[in-house]
């Protein structure tokens, strides 16, 4: 309740901060991209993971203007990141809220912030989950068109957890699917195997690829997983076993020399 109310006047305060986590190429290990994950530096509890108010920002509808300053900031970010190593390219992917899909002109927030900041729109990534795209019609739609057309690539995040429609996501202008964390639990090392979850993410990334989707797996935390991931076929690799997400400073270093 406290925290609800303060919402929308911290993001004018400047009070949020973006980390960034790395996407790494299961082949070749290069950093291909950096997923932006905002946190609050609240003057009186510390810093706070978005888990403690990205739910109550949706609620309240602050989501629209603090979905505007993460993808604002990001492009920013990425722009000095792309000029700082013009031969390194690396996707900043944003998440954005049902809500900023629905409810706001996203078309226009993203034209206008890729206009001012510079940033070539094949270097946007936006994560939406399957929820906000899943019977989609009408406006959404019609945003998700003409942020592709745009040539901003739209991936869903925490692919599986919802009511998966691989042929029907596949209609829609897609490029990429995030495995959800909890296929990875049966890839964990001192965990019993579940060969179930290798089948699954398997079979998942043969059916993406055929559809002409690229595939994320997240939460990888070990090189096992790593390396199994790799053997399947999947694309890229995010988790605690490449990084955490970590301040923009720390980016650059990851990414070789310029
Ligand atoms: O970093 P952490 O594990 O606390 O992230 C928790 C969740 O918060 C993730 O599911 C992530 O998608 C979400 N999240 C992080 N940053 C943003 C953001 O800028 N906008 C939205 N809408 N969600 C975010
Ligand atoms: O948008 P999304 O819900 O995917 O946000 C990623 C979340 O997953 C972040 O909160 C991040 O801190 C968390 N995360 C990132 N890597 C790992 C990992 O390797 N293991 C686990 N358990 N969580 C992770
Ligand atoms: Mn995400
Ligand atoms: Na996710």
């Amino acid at each position: 309740q406290a925290l609800s109310s303060t919402l929308r006047p911290a993001v004018e305060r400047g009070e949020f901060a973006l980390h960034y986590q790395p996407l790494v190429g299961l082949g070749d290990g290069v950093v291909r991209g950096v997923e932006a994950l905002v946190r609050w530096r609240h003057p009186q509890f510390g810093t706070l993971a978005p888990n403690r108010f990205i739910g109550l920002a949706e609620e309240t509808g602050a989501i629209v203007p603090l979905g505007r300053w993460v993808l604002r900031t990001a492009c920013r970010q990425a722009r000095a990141w792309q000029l700082a190593r013009p031969h390194r390219p690396l996707v900043v992917s944003v998440n954005v809220a049902v809500r900023q899909v629905w409810d706001s002109d996203l078309v226009a927030d993203v034209a206008a912030i890729l206009a001012e900041t510079q940033l070539p729109p094949r270097l946007l990534q936006l994560e939406l989950t399957e929820s906000a795209v899943m019977g989609s019609s009408g406006r959404p739609l019609q945003q998700l068109r003409a942020l592709s057309e745009m040539g901003v690539a739209i991936a869903i995040d925490d692919f599986g957890t919802g009511y998966s429609n691989l042929a029907y996501l596949s209609r829609l202008p897609v490029s990429t699917l995030k495995l959800d964390g909890s296929f990875m639990r049966g890839f964990r090392a001192g965990e019993p195997p579940n060969p179930a979850d290798e089948t699954i993410v398997e079979a998942l990334v043969q059916l993406a690829h055929r559809l002409g989707l690229t595939v994320t797996a997240e939460c990888v935390e070990s090189a096992e997983q790593a390396e199994r991931l790799g053997r399947i076929g999947c694309d890229t690799g995010q988790g605690w076993f490449y990084s955490r997400p970590l301040p923009p400073d720390r980016i650059p270093e990851l990414m070789g020399p310029p």
